[in-house]
């Protein structure tokens, strides 16, 4: 018997970014922990995560390239080489570049993997785009329009690293779930507590986080900026704004005071929808703790104001001077500390010209009204559009178009796959090399193969490697190993990685970048080009915002005439037993999830005449899906919650994204799926009745 261990990383879009270990028998790899010397794993992954080697073994994983036999959506497919996949991608291409030009080519890729050289992180591919001359795909989904906000304030996608939380006194756990989203991070919010710390959740939704905190302050969604200056305008009134902080460490106070005492506690009641005199207790008691700590992630920023809302959260610890104690501070993401060589591997200077960015958030119309040229092929990997993209009803009609050529690179036969002409098997996370750091943590992870892909599958790297070669191309920057790959990344001579190889993080499998502990990293001062926390932002003037932070209100929550037709307001949040739509076709963990499930108040649910487990029709212009109702008091009356990541294909087609529209936040283009009137009614088959999620992320039943 052959018994190895091999070092590695979860791959998921999650903050926490687990180290694991991977052991393997003979070839097969039969046990996964957490790295119990790892610093946010602790020896535990998760309750999706720890079902990952299963996954990789389900008996519907894809394992041969394929070609479509029927209709574009039938998902009918049969098996050919991988010769003649390539073959015909490399044709296809060739001649959409010679009529059309390479901007007619779409790489969209998702979030399935963070990783530097199969994922996002690193772009993977875009070597061989940059050669190709392709559209940018531009990574709106997400979290940018609160990254482009807060970087106004900051200078730079940074905060305090979720660690220092356990050295807060209170803690604003502001639109995150944590206990769902990145669940180690309660360890350090139980640390404080240990230590007296008061923990408050901001959100609308009393979600599983909610129920475990001190307090819980529900807002009418797309609201919180509002709320920011109403505690900040407590704060003031109470004489405790850090004085000495304010003139040596911030831009443009003197404005922002203003605009804050435009806000009072009333009118911040009528906007946000609490109490004023909750509004005036958690100011003050913010007053009068330091440090105080804010986490927040990117629930909070998906409506029309959702950048501002960053911008003017990232505002209160400049307020407070909480910036500069440890413990003290905000963090939306840690994504800004990995000082990395990421232009040696993307390679941007590979583009002969300048190309037009095409936004992710915005499939529908890209495939159905851009022109000049149209997009002619889309090559989608990590991403599963039909179920995870606004508009959900566009993205059809564009994927079913005749002259689009289509190719997903996948590891399951998701609803995207099945408008593909042609499939491309795709690794998983066991079966190839990566390199992660992480965006709740300042680590950086090595994850070593530890087993041969099954059947044909290729990790992205290599399908595009091998793409090139087929094309004919001469670039050898196209053809680097995975090593090589990570060398280049890591050669770089900024601070965070002084002392940090290839080598050594092969050798130790996680190392924490360059940073001292414990960690403040705005002490002295801020990346901006004032070196200051910039309430002022002359960047954000000449992008054509407001230079001041300040409340923009969400759109549809707000429009009173759209009210009329569609009187809820639906916020959507992570399921617990899934990430994104990955997990959703595991037998064990979508039992677990249920069937979409939609929280209503009592209130609206008697005065329609519905029940718990009754099967409803979520509905607006755009389209409309299938749930089971949740009557429970965990949203207040108007608005109705429910999670991301089901399946189209098992819930008759359609899921949540068929309501969302695919118009643009105020900052960066941001997705707005918070954002989003929608009404109810019993569907057609009205007496069934479903068991709703009894334990989902955001159930009010214990
Ligand atoms: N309504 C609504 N929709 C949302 C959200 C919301 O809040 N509300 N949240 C949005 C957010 S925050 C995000 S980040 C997006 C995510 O949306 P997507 O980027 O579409 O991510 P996933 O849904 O996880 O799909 C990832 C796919 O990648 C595949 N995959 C995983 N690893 C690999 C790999 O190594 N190679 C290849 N080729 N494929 C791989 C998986 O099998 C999976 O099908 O969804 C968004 N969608
Ligand atoms: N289990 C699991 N973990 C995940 C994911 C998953 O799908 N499942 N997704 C991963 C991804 S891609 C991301 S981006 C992160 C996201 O991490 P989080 O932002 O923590 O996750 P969400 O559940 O999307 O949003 C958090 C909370 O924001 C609330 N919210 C919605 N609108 C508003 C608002 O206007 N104001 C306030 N204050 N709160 C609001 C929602 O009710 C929700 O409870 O999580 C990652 N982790
Ligand atoms: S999904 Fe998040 S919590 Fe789960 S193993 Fe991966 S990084 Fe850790
Ligand atoms: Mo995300």
């Amino acid at each position: 018997m052959n018994e190895q261990t091999f070092m590695g990383a979860c791959p998921l879009d999650c903050p926490d970014g687990c180290a694991w270990q991977v052991t393997v028998r003979d070839g097969v790899a039969i046990k996964l922990h957490g790295r119990s010397d790892h610093p946010m794993t602790h020896g535990m992954l998760c309750a999706k995560v720890n079902h990952y080697l299963e996954h990789t073994a389900a008996p519907d994983r894809l394992l041969y390239p394929m070609r479509r036999t029927g209709p574009k959506g039938s998902g009918t497919f049969s098996r050919i080489t991988w010769d003649d996949a390539l073959g015909e991608i490399a044709e296809r291409f060739q001649k959409i570049i010679t009529q059309h030009g390479g901007e007619a080519i779409w790489p969209y890729q998702g979030t399935g993997t963070l990783g530097f050289l199969q994922g996002i992180q690193g772009r993977a591919g875009s070597r061989l785009w940059n050669v190709l001359g392709a559209s940018n795909h531009d990574m709106t989904i997400c979290s940018i329009a609160g990254l482009v906000g807060l970087e106004y304030t900051i200078g730079a996608p940074r905060g305090i690293e979720p660690e220092a939380l356990a050295d807060a006194q209170l803690i604003l756990l502001w639109g995150v779930n944590t206990l769902t989203s990145g669940h180690h991070q309660w360890r350090f919010v139980q640390a404080a507590r240990k230590r007296g710390a008061y923990v408050v959740v901001i959100d609308p939704v009393r979600t599983r986080t909610a129920r475990q905190a001190d307090e819980h302050l529900a807002p009418i969604p797309g609201t919180d900026a509002a709320l920011a200056l109403g505690l900040l305008h407590t704060i003031l009134a109470l004489g405790a704004e850090d004085r000495e902080y304010l003139a040596r460490h911030t831009l443009g106070w003197d404005a922002f005071r203003r605009r804050i005492l435009e806000y009072p506690p009333e009118r911040v009641a009528a906007i946000t929808g609490i109490d004023a005199s909750c509004i005036v207790a958690l100011g003050t008691r913010i007053a009068h703790t330091r440090p105080t700590a804010i986490r927040t992630a990117q629930g909070v920023q998906r409506h029309a104001g959702g950048g501002m809302t960053l911008r003017t959260l990232a505002c209160i610890p400049g307020v407070t001077g909480d910036w500069r104690r440890p413990g003290g501070g905000l963090v939306y993401t840690t994504d800004g500390y990995f000082g990395a060589n990421r232009a040696a591997l993307v390679r941007d200077d590979l583009r002969e010209r300048p190309v037009r960015s095409l936004s992710m958030t915005r499939l529908g119309e890209g495939l159905l009204d851009v022109q000049d040229p149209p997009v002619k092929a889309l090559i989608v990997y990590a991403a599963n559009p039909m179920a995870s993209t606004p508009h959900q009803q566009k993205i059809r009609q564009g994927l079913l178009r005749d002259d689009l050529f289509t190719v997903v690179i996948e590891q399951f036969a998701t609803d995207t796959a099945d408008y593909a002409d042609l499939v491309l098997p795709a690794t998983m996370q066991t079966e190839h090399a990566d390199l992660h750091d992480g965006y709740g943590h300042i680590y950086l992870a090595w994850n070593e193969p530890a087993v041969a892909p099954p059947g044909e599958c290729l990790s992205t790297s290599e399908t595009f490697r091998r793409l090139a070669r087929r094309m004919g191309l001469t670039e050898s920057a196209l053809f680097d190993s995975d090593e090589e790959l990570a060398a280049q990344l890591l050669d770089s001579d900024h601070p965070s990685l002084s002392g940090i190889t290839l080598d050594r993080l092969r050798r130790e499998g996680w190392v924490r970048l360059n940073y001292p502990t414990p960690f403040v990293p705005f002490a002295d001062g801020f990346p901006t080009p004032s070196g200051k926390l910039e309430f002022f932002s002359a960047r954000a003037e000449a992008d054509g915002h407001d230079p001041l932070p300040g409340y923009t209100p969400p759109r549809e929550v707000e429009d009173a005439n759209l009210a009329t037709r569609y009187p809820f307001v639906l916020v959507v949040g992570a399921s617990h037993y899934a990430i994104n739509t990955i997990f959703a076709n595991h037998p064990s963990l979508s039992r677990r999830s249920g069937p979409p499930t939609l929280v209503i108040h009592p209130t609206d649910a008697t005065a329609r005449g519905m029940a718990s487990g009754q099967s409803v029709r979520v509905f607006n212009d755009r389209g409309a899906f299938a749930a089971a109702l949740l009557v429970s008091d965990a949203v207040r009356p108007g608005v109705l919650a429910t999670t991301k990541g089901a399946w189209p294909k098992n819930g008759g087609g359609t899921s949540i994204n068929a309501t969302v529209d695919e118009r643009d936040a105020d900052m960066g283009g941001g997705a707005v799926f918070g954002d989003n009137r929608v009404d109810i009614e019993p569907s057609l088959e009205g007496s069934s009745t479903l068991t709703p999620a009894s334990d989902s992320s955001l159930s009010a039943v214990d």
